[in-house]
């Protein structure tokens, strides 16, 4: 029977159940990654699972998020991490080496292979034809130690490309008519296939733009076939032997086919504050810009820098602008320092920033208050840039530069230079001498834990009736960093009762003190919210963080996908509104009640609340797995397999 790509990577993979769309099944995980803001709970709670060593092919940590290193948190951080990682057999990328999924994609990223990581990008990996998925902490740390991966059995999206694009146009461009097509909810369940004729005229790192940014459209990855444009890049990162072909067999099914004719898309932007507000650049030409910033996992590739080098040769960056440039790994950055592109960068007056996230989540360079800030990253959520009014822009690196030159949003076409032809290089420059490879020597050395790792937070098992308070009422699309915001407070994930009092930080800032109070109290604390809720990372903080002050269900319209198998790992039950109408009877405040909804729950029988106040009385769904089910009912993940 023909089959699609995804068919044939996640049906190779099986472990557990059977291949139906919308099933849950188990899957063989080959890779897994984590990184030093989720790595530290990722190592903490493998630590607890008792497991001896890493039984993935590979396990990678990263040390790309928190590289400021204001204060010892980061850095105590990191050494946990390295030392931890020495003593499982996970590979450490030392903190200079580049973002994870660049350097991923580069190192490690094998076609037709599984790769789970601590992180919402992960699915850059599809660049590759690598099937890669983000998922929470534990469920990697779960995966490190060899189990299998639940996921629903998804539907699978044809994107057939066709045509080529047009100058001045870039792969960022492509994603954001993606999401201009299918916006950032509603897409659980769904992998984005891409395939068609177009395919072979976009390079390795421009299909992992494309599909990084399925993140923001919340499907559960994207996939490209791996054709003689993958053999070429893997061969020059002197890998061609992890090489294997992949595509789609002639006849293949498909949910749904979305016809992209590339030639038609025209440059695009993400106005604030959601990565699905796509604009044409043409619409908001000549907006002001006070900053710009390029690089983040989703645009900081070779030809990502170059285009940006190519459009600021000779220039000088706008008076009016700060521009900042991180390229996305050690090897691009080296490059550019051989070539002599770094020198344009700097002579136009870019200043050089790690490559790191940084900018990209709040870490560093927040632009002024109010100001516009023109970015090549993936979101651009109200406060991430770390200033709460701050209006971020998405956009291509050649709007990016050529707006860093004439200060404002300028289609890059006007500037009059010839649009920049960028060729992959033959050969990278491979140097992996900042990754430390497992020894075994070195698996007796302790595990060095500073003052800030605290140990990973434990709920109990599920009482036999719920007796909650509605302590916030949120609208739609709220995401995991209004939940649990990153940036400054990056420093904290270690430490759980620390990180726990910035919950909704910008939302209420009473919320934690007040939910802690009621758990003194014995009160449960409930959320309840409208459409999409938990978008955007993979941080299980924003279910860890509500576990600790005593949060066991979220109410809402819909969820995320990770988000929501973040919170059945932390005993908090993702409770959906049957009739959604029942939203507006709830408030603030409101008491909400269930006799015996641990039995209602272990029974897969809808849970009823009563509202305390109106004496309405509320109908709740959810969609649990059996195992999911026994998760909740033990209290949390890491309470379910202890036990077992
Ligand atoms: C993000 O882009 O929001 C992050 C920071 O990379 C997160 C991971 C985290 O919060 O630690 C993600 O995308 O999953
Ligand atoms: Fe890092 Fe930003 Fe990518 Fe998240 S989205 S991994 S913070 S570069």
């Amino acid at each position: 029977m023909a089959r699609n790509i995804v068919e044939k990577v996640l049906q190779g993979h099986l472990r557990e159940g059977a291949y139906v769309p919308g099933r849950e099944i188990g899957v063989h995980i080959d890779q897994t990654l984590a990184h030093d803001a989720t790595g530290t709970m990722a190592f903490l709670q493998f630590e607890a699972l008792g497991v001896d060593t890493v039984r993935t092919d590979l396990s990678v940590t990263y040390i790309d998020h928190n590289t400021v290193q204001i204060g010892f948190e980061n850095n105590d951080d990191h050494l946990y991490l390295q030392s931890a990682s020495a003593r499982f057999g996970a590979v450490f990328s030392r903190a200079g080496n580049g973002i994870c999924h660049q350097v991923h994609l580069e190192r490690f990223g094998k076609p037709g292979t599984t790769l789970l990581g601590a992180d919402s990008h992960t699915p850059t990996g599809g660049g590759v034809g690598q099937f890669a998925v983000g998922a929470g902490g534990l469920d990697v740390a779960v995966a490190m130690g060899g189990g299998p991966f639940p996921l629903v059995c998804p539907r699978v999206f044809l994107v057939r490309l066709s045509g080529a694009l047009r100058e001045w146009v870039s792969a960022k461009d492509v994603v954001l008519h993606m999401l201009s097509l299918l916006t950032t909810k509603g897409n659980v369940g769904v992998v984005l296939e891409y395939g068609g004729d177009g395919v072979k005229t976009l390079s390795v790192p421009e299909r992992a733009t494309i599909a990084n940014m399925g993140a923001e459209m919340g499907v559960t990855t994207s996939i490209f076939p791996s054709d003689e444009t993958t053999r070429r890049f893997l061969r020059a990162q002197g890998r061609e032997a992890d090489w294997v072909a992949l595509s789609a067999d002639a006849g293949a099914a498909y949910e749904r086919t979305i016809e992209v004719d590339l030639a038609a898309i025209e440059p695009l932007v993400a106005a604030p504050h959601s990565p699905g507000n796509v604009r044409k650049l043409s619409e908001v030409e000549g907006l002001r810009a006070d900053q710009v910033c390029i690089g983040s996992c989703t645009n900081s590739s070779y030809r990502d820098m170059m285009t940006a080098a190519a459009v600021l040769r000779g220039r000088t960056v706008a008076p009016s602008i700060s521009l900042g440039v991180a390229p996305g790994s050690r090897q691009i950055l080296r490059t550019l320092v051989h070539n002599g592109a770094l020198n344009e960068l700097i002579g136009a007056g870019a200043r050089i920033l790690e490559s790191a996230c940084g900018f990209c989540v709040g870490v560093h360079f927040s632009p002024r208050s109010g100001a516009v800030s023109l970015r090549t990253s993936n979101r651009n959520f109200e406060g991430r840039s770390g200033t709460q009014d701050a209006q971020v822009y998405l956009c291509s690196p050649e709007v990016a530069a050529a707006a860093a030159v004439t200060g404002k949003l300028t289609a890059p076409n006007r500037l009059g230079i010839a649009c920049p032809r960028i060729e992959e290089p033959e050969a990278y420059r491979v140097d992996d001498s900042m990754f430390i490879f497992p020894d075994p020597a070195r698996r007796a050395e302790p595990i060095l834990r500073g003052p800030n790792i605290g140990e990973p937070p434990r709920s109990d098992p599920m009482a036999q009736g719920l007796s909650g308070r509605v302590m916030i009422k949120l609208g739609d699309n709220v995401t995991t960093d209004h939940i649990t915001p990153a940036g400054a407070r990056l420093k904290y994930r270690s430490n759980v009762p620390r990180y726990a009092q910035f919950v909704f930080e910008h939302v209420d800032p009473s919320f934690a003190g007040r939910c802690l109070e009621n758990k003194s109290k014995g009160i449960h604390n409930l959320i309840v919210a409208g459409e999409s809720y938990g978008q955007g990372s993979s941080r299980e903080h924003a279910s860890m963080c509500p576990m600790y002050l005593g949060v066991k269900a979220v109410v809402a319209k819909s969820f995320e996908r990770i988000h929501s198998a973040n919170l059945v790992n932390f005993g908090i039950v993702p409770l959906v509104f049957r009739d959604p109408a029942d939203y507006e009877r709830i408030d603030p405040g409101d008491g909400l009640t269930a006799e015996n909804w641990r039995g209602a729950i272990a029974a897969g029988r809808p849970v009823v609340l009563s509202n305390g106040r109106s004496g309405a009385v509320i109908e709740c769904t959810y969609a649990l797995s059996e195992k999911q089910t026994a998760v909740l009912l033990a209290g949390g993940l890491l309470n379910h397999i202890t036990a077992a």
